[in-house]
């Protein structure tokens, strides 16, 4: 899954496609890199960032996936928290929805059921604003995983169909080090929920931590995450760099002849 950002303050993370022609130039690259998903996004979910207006939100993304449904046949994911957000994208061609919210916002639920779309479902202690502020877990793998499950079920009560149903442990939302290192030692156990796991570590402030390296310099960091979560089954990987994320994963799947890669 390749991240095409389309919010303001995204520079910081490596990636600024403000405008649609950017993003679609963007998104070709990733595409010809091996990327399998398209992951759209037009809010900010960095820790203590603002929310962004809903109007604003489908300013930015919509024409872009609109663009990007056109021009490619990859599948598109909105990465919004918002149902408004879910059904307009939808509309015009996005086939998965990345909530970081897991469909609790209002009226999430019973949009993506009505949409017959795939969803992920991403654990967050707090809200971004505040969810750096002091993250606190008994066991933060129990904690993850029965939250995953609970939600999990939640869909499938409200008609979304198990194959649809995407789960993530959501590194670095509400986390701290210690807890994202736990998660990545356990996230078999995830994985045995029996839903498909997503990972999202690619350039995430926990390898600023562990190597001390700034955004632009964690490639090699994101690569050996990536490889130590699909050594442990996850099945999706959300990255900035994906060329050389696929050729690890080519070099895993090789190894055991068990990962979806090209
Ligand atoms: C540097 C690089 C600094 C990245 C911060 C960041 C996830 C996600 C995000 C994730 C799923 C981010 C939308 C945060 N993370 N969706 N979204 N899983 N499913 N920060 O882990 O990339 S945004």
């Amino acid at each position: 899954m390749g991240i095409v950002n389309v919010t303001p303050d995204s520079f910081a993370d490596g990636g600024r496609f403000l405008e649609p022609d950017e993003a679609v130039k963007h998104a070709a690259r990733l595409i010809a890199a091996g990327a399998d998903i398209l992951d759209v996004g037009g809010e900010s979910t960095r820790p203590g960032a603002a929310e962004v207006p809903t109007d604003q939100e489908l300013d930015r993304v919509i024409p872009v996936i609109e663009l990007l449904t056109r021009e490619f046949d990859v599948p598109v994911s909105i990465d919004t928290s918002k149902a408004i957000v879910m059904r307009e994208a939808v509309t015009v061609g996005a086939v998965m929805v990345n909530d970081v919210c897991a469909l609790e916002s209002e009226d999430a639920l019973a949009t993506v059921a009505g949409l017959e779309v795939a969803v992920c479902l991403v654990h967050m202690q707090g809200r971004p604003r505040s969810m750096q502020d002091a993250p606190g877990y008994a066991d933060v793998t129990e904690e993850v995983c029965d939250y995953l499950r609970k939600r999990a079920e939640a869909c499938l009560a409200a008609g979304i169909h198990a194959d649809n149903i995407i789960i993530d442990p959501g590194f670095g939302f509400g986390k701290t080090l210690e807890h994202n290192l736990q998660l990545l030692r356990e996230l078999d156990r995830l994985v045995e929920i029996g839903f498909p796991v997503l990972v999202g570590l690619s350039r995430k402030s926990m390898l600023g931590t562990m190597i001390g390296r700034d955004v632009h310099d964690r490639l090699a960091g994101s690569l050996a995450l990536a490889l130590l979560a699909a050594q442990q089954g996850a099945a999706i990987f959300r990255v900035h760099d994906v060329a050389p994320t696929v050729d690890v994963l080519r070099v895993l799947r090789q190894l055991n002849n068990k990962y979806a890669t090209h």
